[in-house]
């Protein structure tokens, strides 16, 4: 998130698209109550079905699963059209006067660069700002030059129009302009409105493309840095947050610092290209310190072992062959035969993963499997038989599959982030049953276990192993104290930091301004600085009071980073430093310093007048409209269909079959021939979540089992009838990888939708059922996803694709 939980009580309108949080996040869904108590917030929800979050709305449209970025592209060409934009912060805050590049353009559907046997955009040479020969970006503020972004962008969005867009997501003109001209009323200073998304937004193939698309929305309504505004990102698993930020990804480093690729073997090299210089005069470029923090974390990591001399251990870090180690690209490897053995520590991925029969297929080309879990999973089971829900021949699968039961987080002390980047300490519930045995403790003992044998017989590059430092108490369980210490980080040695102070050897640090590259500091994930300083524990505090009564709570938890609230809030205050709105103050200029109701996200001496731009984590300091070269797909979101679509061409380019669905895609050479046409699987199916279990292991809890016992698909009346399938039926789902069944529920929450002068129909699907537990067994519902993604996070599009359906 942007903003957070409670701030969601600032906004005066809300949008829940691509999401259902009254369901998914019930708890962080009482802010939105409270907005519309007591701040007479208005709410909106955009969704394939009428869900639980659309019956508590104001306005409810529907829409067709992966039509966003059309309904998005549409408002943006809305506002643009209808002059309801921010003016002064648009102008000043973002890049609508930078000149782009004379190279960019774009054509029927693709933008330039294009090499369609690579099926990616190996050219993105044109996709940045015109330089001047200082190295700084050219503007143009009367925004009248042709290549500038403002007229870009215009030009772009001016093919989106509201017929367009209705009959490409099947959501009604009336309503859809309707909820446009109440968004258009937060391009008031001010007034604000909070997006709210989820997995309906990022589970396509272009669904990070989708989330650009209203980042850009709220740019233009200067609704990024305010209370009550932003992109809010609900996260889903309770520590989901947490993995981001320590870098769980196969390309990441913990504080989303990044692995080094094969070409990066200097180290020099490596640090330069991403301490981006300032490209305005006069702009601070925050990633410039990236060097401190990369050091500081090899320092965490390898201690002494870390030195000047070796680069800090720069050789130690593995160099990627590939941009990343994704699970698609895994999963697909295993396929291939690829792959010896698999830890598979908290995770069920044949019920998680698209294409179950896939994935089933690549555990059984492993050599071993070891599944660290609590319970016995669809994962641990694969190999076993269970009729049709696990129709395998387990005589055939030579995978050793050993299980190690670990606690869960209940058993456990630690630390949790949340969707709003605050780190909450928890206390241990009880302790695990039988041998449980921490995920901690595990980790330790393999990690002594190798490193010992590395020691006594040696092998291909150990040095990571031999020198890693383990400076923990009980050597083979380090503590979460210990851990939370180490990732907040200490001096090395003596130090005095950037405003006179001095840190002591051992001591802990206070904040990430002071690391240094020098080797001084460790920090063992630097936005998490500030989280356990010397004066303690910083996430176990829980004072919720509200001096300023805006709902930031300073002294609740600690947020990274810095114990910042608002991310970008320096765009809360006008260029001379006043907020836009005094009832929405977060932050201001009071002649000395900037300061306020919640930590600034500036540098807080430098005065309005010096002009530096507020968005310090970008070099020009602006905000982007124009993504450079940051996207797979384009500096612009445009709208493609899913690879499974009903209509089987892209409304906007018909003609263009290469821009049907997203050109530059997570797709791999063997999946195309599983894909299924309309002809076939004719309705548009999406799957999600209920309040009542949690994916894939609540099953295994009585109670839950109780409330949700049984697998079933929600079909529309209309669809019903057309079937003769009635409430109760049994069904079958079918697609061209597979089938699963399961009772019908016929609703009036999922109509048909006119979708390019043709009816859609929609299919509803929870995913939570399977071959364990105790709920009644059932059919994984990822056996009907295909296995392909989007093109920057490669998450799997489980939100669009095609069934058919049939009484049983
Ligand atoms: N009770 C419970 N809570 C959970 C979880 C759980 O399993 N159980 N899981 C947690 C996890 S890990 C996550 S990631 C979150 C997920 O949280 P959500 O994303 O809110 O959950 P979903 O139910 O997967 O999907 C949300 C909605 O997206 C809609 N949708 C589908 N396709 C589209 C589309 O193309 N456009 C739009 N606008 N909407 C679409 C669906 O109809 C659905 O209502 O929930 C978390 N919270
Ligand atoms: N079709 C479709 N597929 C989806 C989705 C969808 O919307 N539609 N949503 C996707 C999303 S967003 C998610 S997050 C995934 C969820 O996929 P998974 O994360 O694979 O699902 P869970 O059932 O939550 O599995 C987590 C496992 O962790 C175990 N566990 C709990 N605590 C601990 C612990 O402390 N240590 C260890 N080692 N294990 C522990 C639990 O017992 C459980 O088996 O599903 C994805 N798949
Ligand atoms: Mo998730």
């Amino acid at each position: 998130m942007t903003n957070h939980w409670t701030d969601i009580a600032n906004a005066n309108l809300i949008l829940v698209m691509g999401g259902n949080a009254a369901e998914a996040h019930p708890c962080g869904f009482k802010w939105v109550t409270e907005a519309k108590a007591h701040n007479k917030a208005r709410l909106i929800v955009v969704d394939p079905r009428f869900t639980r979050t659309a019956s508590v709305a104001d306005y409810y449209a529907p829409i067709r699963t992966g039509s966003d970025i059309a309904f998005m592209g549409g408002l943006i060409n809305y506002l643009l059209s209808n002059d309801k934009i921010q003016h002064e912060y648009v102008r000043n805050y973002t890049d609508v006067s930078f000149i782009v590049k004379a190279g960019f353009g774009f054509e029927d559907g693709l933008f330039s660069g294009y090499d369609a046997a690579k099926r990616s955009y190996t050219d993105k040479s044109g996709w940045g700002y015109e330089l001047d020969e200082d190295g700084f970006a050219k503007v143009d503020p009367t925004l009248q030059d042709p290549r500038c972004v403002y007229q870009l962008m215009k030009l772009h969005y001016s093919r989106y129009t509201a017929e367009l867009a209705s009959m490409t997501c099947g959501m009604p003109q009336e309503r859809m302009l309707k909820i446009w001209e109440e968004i258009a009323t937060c391009s008031q200073p001010g007034k604000t409105m909070t997006i709210l998304y989820a997995l309906g937004w990022t589970q396509h193939s272009i669904g990070a493309q989708i989330i650009r698309s209203a980042a850009m929305v709220q740019l233009l309504l200067g609704n990024v840095g305010m209370p009550g505004g932003g992109v809010n990102a609900l996260r889903g698993h309770s520590n989901i947050q947490g993995l981001t930020d320590l870098g769980l990804l196969s390309n990441s480093l913990p504080g989303y610092l990044t692995l080094p690729g094969d070409a990066e073997q200097d180290y020099d090299a490596y640090i330069a290209k991403r301490a981006l210089k300032p490209l305005r005069p006069g702009q601070l470029s925050y990633w410039q310190n990236y060097g401190k923090f990369h050091v500081s974390l090899m320092k965490a990591w390898y201690g002494a072992n870390a030195s000047f001399e070796n680069h800090w251990g720069y050789d130690w870090l593995p160099k990627l062959d590939i941009p990343g180690y994704d699970v698609l690209k895994m999963f697909d490897l295993m396929g291939q035969g690829k792959v010896n053995g698999y830890m598979c520590q908290g995770f069920n991925p044949i019920a998680a993963l698209p294409d179950k029969n896939r994935v089933s297929a690549a555990l059984s080309k492993l050599k071993w499997l070891v599944v660290m879990d609590p319970l016995a999973t669809e994962t641990s089971e694969f190999w076993r038989n269970v009729g049709p829900f696990n129709d395998v021949r387990s005589a055939d699968i030579h995978t050793e599959v050993i299980r190690l039961p670990t606690t869960c987080f209940a058993e456990e002390d630690g630390s949790l982030v949340n969707s709003s980047r605050w780190l909450q300490w928890h206390w241990k519930g009880a302790d695990g049953p039988g041998e449980t045995r921490t995920d901690v403790r595990i980790m330790s003992e393999l990690f002594l276990r190798l490193r010992k044998r590395y020691q006594a017989e040696g092998g291909a590059f150990a040095e990571p192993l031999l020198n890693l430092s383990w400076p923990y108490k009980v050597a083979d369980e380090p503590s979460p104290e210990e851990l939370a210490r180490e990732l907040n980080g200490n001096a090395v040695s003596d130090l005095t930091d950037a405003s006179g102070a001095t840190v002591k050897a051992g001591q802990q640090l206070s904040a990430f301004a002071q690391l240094k590259d020098d080797g001084s500091t460790a920090s063992g994930c630097w936005i998490f600085c500030g989280s356990w300083t010397e004066q303690g524990n910083q996430m176990a505090r829980r004072d919720n009071s509200d001096p300023f009564g805006m709902k930031q709570n300073l002294g609740w938890a600690w947020a990274w980073p810095a114990n910042r609230r608002i991310l970008y809030n320096r765009a809360s205050a006008d260029p001379q430093g006043k907020p836009w709105d005094p009832n929405k103050r977060l932050v201001w200029w009071n002649g000395k310093t900037w300061g306020g109701t919640d930590t600034p996200d500036y540098k807080a001496d430098v005065p309005p007048e010096a002009g530096m731009n507020p968005f310090i984590m970008n070099p020009e300091g602006v905000a982007r409209f124009f993504a450079v070269d940051k996207m797979a797909e384009g500096p612009f979101p445009e709208h493609y269909e899913p690879f499974e679509t009903p209509i089987g061409i892209n409304p906007l380019h018909p003609n263009n079959k290469q821009a049907t669905s997203n050109p530059a895609g997570r797709i791999f050479d063997s999946v195309w021939e599983t894909l299924g046409q309309a002809k076939d699987f004719p309705y548009a199916a999406t799957s999600y979540r209920l309040t009542e279990h949690f994916h894939f292991w609540s099953k295994h809890c009585k109670l839950n089992a109780i409330v949700q016992p049984e697998q079933f698909v929600e079909i529309g009346e209309v669809l019903a009838q057309e079937k003769g399938i009635v409430a109760g039926d049994r069904v079958r789902v079918s697609c061209k990888r597979g089938h699963i069944e399961a009772v019908a529920v016929v609703t009036k929450r999922i109509r048909p939708l006119q979708v390019n002068n043709q009816t859609v129909h929609q299919v509803g699907i929870p995913l939570h059922w399977g071959f364990t537990g105790s709920t009644r067994h059932g059919y994984l519902t990822n056996t009907l996803v295909p296995f392909l993604g989007d093109g920057n996070t490669q998450t799997p599009e489980s939100k669009s694709f095609l069934v058919n359906v049939e009484k049983i």
